[in-house]
């Protein structure tokens, strides 16, 4: 994607080079052009000689991006609401966002290149020719939520470079008024799961409004809103085969005649899932878990998938992609192409924001180690990574060398901190704004579940906490797909065709992003699990009188009898579970040990399966049992004589224990510890910094998935 006269390999590069070389030491010497026949014509030494030289000098003059995010001063990125409320920033944002967007695309800076990066058109960038026909984005693997950072902070950059050059434009007796706007200014971000503010949808019309009124050197002007869609200018042919992809413009829940976006029911989406959404996210800051089991979707990077981990900030990353692109095949509803929507960038500023919430939170993890799962441009599936790991193509020098996520684990290092991570936050002070953000509503605020969804209340001794486990193939259809959730007895639960989010008894929706036909490769299924919390749904049937109590007798009985699901597959048509591939549910439920201050959060006690609920479920009831593991997967020295063998042959998950008794602990996914090779040096993981230790037990079974023995390491 570099320019392709600057990519057409490293032979022709250098005799352009050479050429160049030949040129300015001619005319260095005064001599005509005539010259260069005799140059040419020299000996083959010569010619070789001639040759080392240039290419020597072209390594001196081989210049990579320095990515610093912006530089200066350590700055807060606001919440997208918040720096609206500062009308000359804003105003910078967006004049930045416009020409930043307008840059040709033959530009490696330009927003179509930086963009790009992600997923399609699979070329090269940044010196980084691609290894395979794929995209630099590692979703659901361990480096998830380190490798958008510096991509983030590049992007911050490239796009604070264009408000400069905006200011630039403005008569220079203005021009220190929008200075002292951009010397504090930095990238806002998007949070969907917060209360809206006045009652507002959780998607702010800054988003969605087609066009904005800006003040310019020319005065107000009205222009076409840059968070609304990018224009490609043509139409992308390197963008795959879509139904869309006769498009120019980036789309969210695309509708026909003409094609267009339908931004207001994104807004209703959004709104219906919201509740949800905030529950996921308080339910992973309550986890207890290490940020490496946190960070990512990917089952086979955590350890702890039958303990307290049972969602990740990955897979709540899934179900807004989803819900923006809709089924209808927008942008963000295909991993491929979904980064030049320019919604993408306010949610990933997003995610990176949760990932260093919770790094304050579980301030001694980080990064896991694991390997890599897919064909990528900058890797090839199985190789080990690990915190050490270059996060290609993201460089931090001219010279070539790759941030890791060890240098990124501080955001003051790319100038930048979120609001709640400014000044001194302490594990106390995130928690307190954890709380004030995603906590469930003070009573006063509650609603009556058949008024829409009830909003929770503050957790209480004796509650529990209920949540649906989803396991799911991340390649296992050509694009995305979703699970909607319902719970309760009214007409349309038991009609699940005719169920609606309108529906009082909807509870929210899991998704699962995937990527469109020409990319994914159904050959090599990628495991992932989350889940969506039952427990705010459960307490509204409580208070209604439908659940007799939250005991986990009576919540297993309730659920058994009313929660439904129903996968809704790309194109928006309903797709029966079983016919998913690789898709499993069951539900767990733990006690709750209600927080005992603002800045405490609750703690969830041990899970237990509810075997009952999903057990006559066809086929996705089954309890599942891990693929046979392809790489060590026990923790392993590298001078252990065992190092390097398969030493699990299955693992398995949910043998459902009976209720009452003690469940045994079966935290049979183990982490997957990298060897030596040149881009990364072997690093044992006791020897991280990030390393967290944490007792396994392998679960051993047959080939049949039944239960021979247990051991723990
Ligand atoms: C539910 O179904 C019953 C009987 O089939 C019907 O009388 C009632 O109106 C329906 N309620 C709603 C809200 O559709
Ligand atoms: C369920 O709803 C759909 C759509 O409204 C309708 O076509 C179908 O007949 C209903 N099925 C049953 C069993 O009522
Ligand atoms: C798809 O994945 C399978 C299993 O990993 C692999 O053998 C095959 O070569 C892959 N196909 C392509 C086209 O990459
Ligand atoms: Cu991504």
């Amino acid at each position: 994607m570099m320019n392709p006269n600057s990519h057409g390999g490293l032979l022709p590069t250098l005799l352009a080079v050479f050429v160049l070389v030949h040129a300015a030491v001619a005319s260095l010497h005064g001599v005509h052009h005539a010259h260069h026949v005799h140059h040419v014509q020299r000996s083959p030494n010569a010619l070789e000689a001639k040759f080392e030289e240039t290419k020597q000098l072209l390594e001196k003059r081989a210049s990579y991006i320095k990515i610093t995010g912006v530089t200066g001063t350590v700055q807060p990125r606001l919440e997208i609401r918040d720096l609206k409320k500062n009308a000359d920033q804003w105003n910078l944002f967006l004049l930045g966002m416009q020409r930043f967007m307008a840059k040709p695309k033959s530009d490696p800076l330009s927003f179509y290149q930086v963009t790009g990066v992600h997923g399609r058109p699979f070329v090269a960038w940044n010196n980084f020719q691609p290894i395979n026909q794929a995209g630099f984005c590692p979703h659901s693997q361990i480096l998830f939520g380190s490798w958008h950072r510096p991509y983030l902070a590049l992007y911050e950059q490239v796009w604070y470079q264009n408000v400069l050059e905006v200011i630039a434009t403005f008569p220079t007796n203005q021009q220190q008024r929008w200075k002292n706007a951009a010397a504090t200014l930095r990238m806002p971000y998007w949070d969907w799961a917060k209360v809206p503010p006045n009652g507002e949808a959780s998607t702010p019309t800054s988003i969605r409004d087609k066009t904005v009124t800006v003040t310019t050197p020319s005065g107000q002007q009205t222009i076409d809103n840059p968070l609304y869609s990018y224009n490609f200018g043509t139409v992308p042919s390197e963008m795959g085969g879509l139904p869309w992809n006769n498009f120019p413009v980036t789309l969210r829940r695309p509708v026909a005649n003409p094609t267009r976006s339908n931004n207001n029911e994104l807004a209703t989406v959004m709104n219906q899932r919201r509740i949800n959404m905030r529950d996921r996210l308080y339910g992973i800051f309550s986890s207890g878990a290490s940020w490496g089991d946190v960070s990512t979707s990917a089952i086979g990077v955590r350890t702890s998938q039958n303990g307290n981990n049972v969602d990740s900030f990955e897979s709540i990353h899934d179900i807004v992609h989803t819900s923006i692109g809709g089924e209808s095949g927008g942008n963000m509803y295909y991993l491929d192409i979904s980064s030049f929507d320019p919604i993408f960038w306010l949610h990933h500023t997003n995610m990176d924001r949760l990932l260093a919430l919770y790094q304050v939170i579980s301030p001694n993890t980080y990064v896991t180690a694991g390997k890599i799962n897919r064909p990528m441009a900058q890797w090839n599936a199985g190789e080990p990574k690990n915190s050490y790991t270059p996060l290609k193509p993201f460089t931090k020098d001219t010279a070539g060398n790759y941030f890791t996520s060890e240098d990124i684990r501080n955001t003051r290092v790319l100038g930048y901190v979120y609001p709640e991570t400014n000044g001194n936050p302490t594990a106390a002070s995130v928690r307190s704004a954890i709380n004030s953000l995603y906590g469930p509503s003070a009573p006063s605020k509650k609603r009556h579940y058949s008024t829409g969804p009830f909003e929770g209340r503050p957790f209480r001794h004796g509650d529990q906490h209920t949540v649906l486990s989803v396991i799911a193939n991340k390649y296992a259809l050509d694009g995305s797909y979703v699970v909607d959730c319902f719970l309760g007895h009214s007409n349309s639960t038991k009609n699940m065709t005719s169920a609606s989010y309108d529906s009082p008894d909807y509870v929210g929706s899991y998704g699962v992003l995937g990527m469109m036909k020409a990319d994914r490769n159904s050959s090599n299924p990628v495991m992932t699990e989350g889940c969506l919390p039952l427990t705010t749904a459960l307490q509204g049937k409580q208070i209604s009188g439908e659940l007799k109590s939250m005991s986990p007798q009576h919540i297993e009985a309730y659920l058994k009898d009313n929660l439904k699901c129903k996968v809704i597959g790309p194109g928006g048509a309903e797709i029966p579970a079983e016919q998913v591939p690789d898709l499993h549910f069951y539900v767990k439920s733990c006690p709750v040990t209600p927080a005992s201050s603002p800045e405490e959060l609750p703690t969830w006690g041990e899970f237990e399966v509810l075997p009952e609920v999903t057990k006559h479920w066809p086929k996705v009831g089954e309890t599942y049992t891990y693929p046979k593991p392809a790489a060590p997967a026990v923790p392993a020295s590298p001078e252990s004589p065992s190092y390097g063998t398969p030493s699990v042959p299955h693992g398995t998950v949910p043998v459902a224990p009976p209720m009452g008794t003690s469940s045994p602990p079966a935290n049979s996914v183990v982490p997957l510890y990298p060897t030596s090779t040149p881009e990364s040096p072997f690093h044992h993981p006791s020897e991280e910094p990030g390393y967290c230790q944490q007792k396994i037990t392998i679960k051993y079974v047959d080939e049949a998935g039944n239960f021979l023995y247990s051991e723990e390491k």
